[in-house]
């Protein structure tokens, strides 16, 4: 018999929930964190533990048949990937955020200025669709550091509680994208009997906690 191939985040903040809806789902797993898969016992499913940057890709080439990652992860890799089921969890915003004292007021203030951030694919479209013509600087992490350093004018980062822009002496300014965890699959996906089975046993999860 077929087993199916599921990827989830080996660690940070999606794979805590990402496993717990597995396991609400009545699958039954081992979740060593030193292992990168783990086998179910009660149904015909291996789980891969992944960096959640490579999972898209990952499910596109068919290495896993499906996969739970933010969609902001999804539009970045630019993937071909079918969005199975919205999963409420890892909340969050794309937004553009510049310096409380900043004179940056409207979007067409952005042209000729420099932007930061780890999604310069999102944040490319997003200008492009808007006419703008900003300097696009990618950097891979502490993003919201980088006006304070003089290395840019605003930022384009991902905000949950508005915490970490607030304590950076930032404020949001215009929201790119919205995001949330998703199970995906790839092209076709849906018709395989035993990925139905699962996305129904998911479904039945996150109805039971509305
Ligand atoms: O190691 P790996 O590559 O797998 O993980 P990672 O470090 O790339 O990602 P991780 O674990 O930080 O986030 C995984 C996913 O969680 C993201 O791709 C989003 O889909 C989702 N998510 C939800 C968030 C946040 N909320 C979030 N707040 N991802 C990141 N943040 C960061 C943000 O970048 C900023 O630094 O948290 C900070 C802001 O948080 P607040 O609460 O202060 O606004
Ligand atoms: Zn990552």
């Amino acid at each position: 018999m077929k087993t199916l191939k599921i990827a989830i985040q080996k660690s940070g903040r999606l794979n805590e929930k990402s496993v717990e809806l597995l396991k609400n789902c009545g699958l039954n797993f081992e979740n060593y964190k030193s292992s990168l898969i783990s086998p179910v016992s009660n149904f015909p499913l291996e789980i891969l533990f992944l960096r959640d940057d490579d999972i898209p890709e990952y499910v596109q080439d068919g290495i896993a048949d499906l996969g739970i990652v933010g969609e902001n992860v999804i539009q970045e890799t630019e993937v071909e990937v079918s969005y199975l089921q919205r999963l409420g969890f890892g909340k969050c915003s794309l937004k553009i955020a510049v310096p409380n004292n900043n004179t940056i007021q409207s979007l067409a203030d952005l042209n000729g200025k420099a932007v930061a951030t780890t999604y310069p694919v999102i944040l490319g479209k997003f200008l492009k669709k808007e006419g703008i013509n900003a300097d696009i600087r990618t950097i891979s992490g502490s993003v919201e550091i980088s006006p304070g350093l003089g290395l840019s004018d605003a930022i384009c980062d991902l905000v949950s509680t508005g915490g970490t822009l607030k304590s950076n002496g930032l404020k949001p300014f215009v929201d790119v994208m919205s995001s949330e965890a998703v199970l995906i699959g790839c092209k076709d996906s849906e018709k395989d009997d035993l990925i139905q089975e699962l996305i129904q046993r998911i479904q039945s999860v996150l109805r039971a906690k509305e």
